[in-house]
Parts: structure tokens; sequence; C-alpha cells
């Protein structure tokens, strides 16, 4: 019992940490990933930080996700940033008069009273809506939550499908590497190598700034990011027109919009009685939810046939220009483990693959590393070349205890805690020391902690 109240204490300690990062963060309608390194809104960390505001403030949660889709463009896309006018322009590189979304993304139906980006995150939006809905269903159904956002959310996913399946595969894919969110990943180096760097004189990095240049992307990366968005929107960031030279198949992003499909099926049954049956929406509804579902199948087909490598043991991205698999271990080809009805061998092969030695998670490392740990270009602090990740490490867990294996689960879980704890909510973290790197009081950190603890 003593070792029981004293773990009991050191829980409640590190809840009131986490939630004083949350309270900090917010800036009245969202929560910025970091107040020094990135001071706007971004799309992937919305969700996560909803995911674990909901044990907090579920009106919170909601609104987090709110403000998020209010910056949803005509065709459907949310962007992976929303701008806050009020944060000087050179506090984060590229800012708003680089992407200038309002008026060359435009004819993609950019909204014209909030200045964004006009890449991507992925989707994880229906998921967090969903488990937010859940925290307090009354108070979601007082305010329309799920109601008000199901139409956007389907509509970001037809954006997905509709504008993005560029290798006509059925998949889903990113055009910049900051659109899967693992911005350095070696999975990139061999697709960037083609794409023809922004002269080093025209732009000026802010990350420098407030992060350390060994914890971060290289200038020669950043040369590349910049001249591939800057393409993007000067062709009106109009996916048929856009030469997309970057275009790649990534099995996390493709897992996530599977998981999210699963989440707008239940989202579609729940909204379903609240819709008057005279009108015959209702059937519509139902038969809504049968789609996502459907859908989701149609897209776990893809994902088994296009991005499995039974060899490795795991998914590995494909790049669509050059028509081949990119043959490195990135731990987004583990993220499928989250995807419900995956082939059993599949599961197996992917549930040695986290524990071998490329991963080593119980042996060498307690943490999932992003990158292979036996990998040429392993890093352990150099961003999403080797350090583990919250959010990463939570979606890994979730996976973990979905396939039963409860017991990697719970070790996960206290890994998670403890990096958390000691590294002060650290961005990201050294698979083997825990060490922290990246920024402090990182929000997804506090909040995924938040949501381990509930
Ligand atoms: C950047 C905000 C974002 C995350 C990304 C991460 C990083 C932005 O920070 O990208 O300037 O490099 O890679 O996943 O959403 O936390």
């Amino acid at each position: 019992p003593a070792q029981r109240s004293a773990s009991g204490s050191a829980a409640d300690g590190l809840r009131d940490a986490a939630r004083r990062v949350l309270l900090r963060n917010w800036t009245g309608g969202s929560t910025v990933p970091s107040r020094s390194l990135y001071p706007h809104q971004w799309s992937w960390d919305s969700a996560f930080v909803a995911i674990g505001l909901r044990h907090l403030s579920p009106e919170r949660a909601q609104r987090e996700l709110e403000t998020l889709l209010a910056a949803q463009w005509g065709d459907g896309r949310v962007p992976h940033i929303v701008f806050n006018p009020a944060v000087p322009l050179d506090a984060y590189f590229p800012s708003p008069d680089f992407w200038r979304s309002s008026t060359a993304g435009a004819a993609a139906g950019a909204p014209a009273d909030v200045e964004t980006s006009g890449i991507v995150q992925p989707p994880v939006h229906a998921l967090a809506a969903w488990l937010v809905h859940r925290a307090d269903p009354a108070l979601s159904r007082r305010r329309g939550f799920l109601r008000r956002l199901y139409p956007k959310l389907v509509a970001w996913h037809h954006y997905l499908t509709a504008h993005r399946d560029l290798g006509r595969r059925g998949l889903v894919s990113v055009v910049h590497p900051w659109e899967p969110g693992m911005d350095n990943s070696p999975c990139w180096d061999g697709p960037l190598a083609r794409v023809e760097p922004a002269p080093p004189g025209s732009f000026r990095r802010a990350d420098l700034d407030h992060g350390s240049a060994a914890d971060r992307p290289t200038d020669l990366d950043y040369a590349r990011y910049v001249r591939l968005a800057a393409d993007y929107r000067d062709h009106g960031y109009l996916d048929a027109r856009a030469p997309h030279r970057f275009a790649v198949e990534d099995p996390g992003v493709n897992a996530l919009l599977i998981a999210s499909e699963h989440a707008l099926a239940d989202i579609a049954e729940e909204i379903a009685p609240e819709i008057a049956p005279v009108s015959g929406a209702r059937e519509e509804l139902r038969a809504d939810a049968d789609a996502h579902r459907r859908r989701a199948r149609e897209l776990t087909a893809a994902l088994v046939d296009g991005l499995w490598d039974a060899e490795a043991g795991q998914f590995l991205c494909f790049d669509v220009r050059s028509g081949r698999p990119i043959a490195e271990r990135s731990v987004a080809g583990l993220l499928p483990l989250i995807v419900p009805g995956l082939p059993r061998d599949v599961v197996g092969a992917l549930l040695d693959t986290v524990r071998g030695e490329h991963f080593g998670l119980g042996g060498a490392v307690r943490l999932v590393p992003s990158y292979d740990l036996r990998g040429h270009a392993f890093d352990p602090r150099r961003y999403w070349r080797g350090p583990a990740w919250f959010n990463i490490n939570w979606l890994m867990e979730r996976g973990l205890r979905q396939h039963g294996r409860t017991a990697d689960a719970d070790a996960l879980r206290a890994a998670v805690l403890a990096a958390a704890a000691s590294s002060d909510f650290a961005e990201y973290v050294d698979p083997h020391t825990g060490a922290g790197h990246g920024s402090r009081e990182f929000s997804w950190t506090a909040a995924l902690v938040l949501d381990l603890l509930h």
C-alpha cells in the first residue's frame, strides 16, 4: 500500500504539471504546440491536444477542433498551420507572407478571413472528435459538436481520397515532407534529393532562434522544403496543376486516415437519431456509417497490397515518382497497428518488428524510436531521424493494447510517463537515454500524458 500511495502521488504531481502546460499553452480558442518554437495552431497537434484536453475541459477540447476546422478550405483540406495574426511575422518560418493562402489559395477555396499554410498533416481529427465526444456526450450533444463537425470531417477525408490519390493505387500521397508530420525522416532523403533547393539567401529559418541546430533539420533540407512549398503555392495549391515533384504514400498517414474513417462511422451512428426521421436524412446517415466502414476496409486492403513488405516485417513508404518502395524503416511503417481488421500474419509480423533489433522495444529501448536503431541515418537526437516522440508512442501503446499485448502496452505507458516527467514534457527524447530534446512544455506531450493517466 505504501508503494501504491507513493506512485499515486507521483501520478497526481505529473497530472497537475501536465494540466499547467495545457493551461499555459491555451490561447483562447486553441493551443500552441510550444510557446517558443511553434506559436500558431498546428493541425495534428490540435487533434492530440484535444484528446488530452478532454480530461481537463471537454468544452475546450471541442473548441480546439472547432477552431482548426473553421480554417478549413473550400476543397476540404485542413491546413497544417492556422496562423495567429497577433504573432509577429518573424516568429516562425514559413510565415503567412510566404504561404499567402487567402490570395494564392483562393481558387482552392482558402478562407479569406484567416491565414493558413497550404499543405496538410495526418488526419487524426475524426478519431480525436470521437474521443472528445465520449468524454462528455451530454455536453457534446447539447453543443451539437458532432453534428457540426461531421460534414467538415467528411469533406476533409474526401479531399484526401479524391485529390491526393496521386499514385492511383487507392492510397493518399503526401506532397511535402512536412505533411506526414515527420519532417526530416530518412524516408524522404531519396525523393527529396531530386528537388532543387531554393537559394540559401532566399529565406531565414526562425527555428534556430529557439532550438539547437544539432536537434533540427539541416539547412539543405530546409532549402528543399521551401522549394516544394513555393512550387505548390505558385500553382494555386491546386493538386491537378501542381508539379508535385515529391509524392509519397506514407503508411502512417494512411493508417491514421483508416482509424479516422472508422471513427466517422461511429460518429455517423451517434448523430443519426438527432436527425428528424421524417426528413429521410436518418436513412442517409445510417447508410453513411456503412459507407465509412466500407471505405475503411478498401483503404486497409490498399494499404496492405501497396505498402506491406513481408520481408521487412513492416510497412514501407512508396515513392510515387520513381514507382518504388523506399527501403528505410520509419516508425510510420508500424503505425498500422492501430488499424482494426489487419490480416493476422501482418499483425504478428508487426508485433515482432516492434520488439526486434530495429525498434528494440523492451530490449535496447523502452520507447519506440522514430527510425531504425540500426539504420545508416540513425541519429538519437535529430528530430525524426531517431528520437522517440510522444504522439507516436501514444499511438503505439494503443495499437499494442488493441492486439492484446497488455504487458508491452503497460510497460510502454510507464516509460512514456517517466520520460515526460523527467524531461519537463519534451518535444522528443533520445530513445536510449530518455534525455529530452527540442522544446519543453510541449503541448501534445502533456496532453497525451493526461490521457494515459486517466
Ligand atoms: C516545424 C508542431 C510541428 C509538428 C510536426 C513537427 C514540427 C514544424 O512541429 O514541424 O517547424 O518543423 O515535425 O510533426 O506538428 O508541433
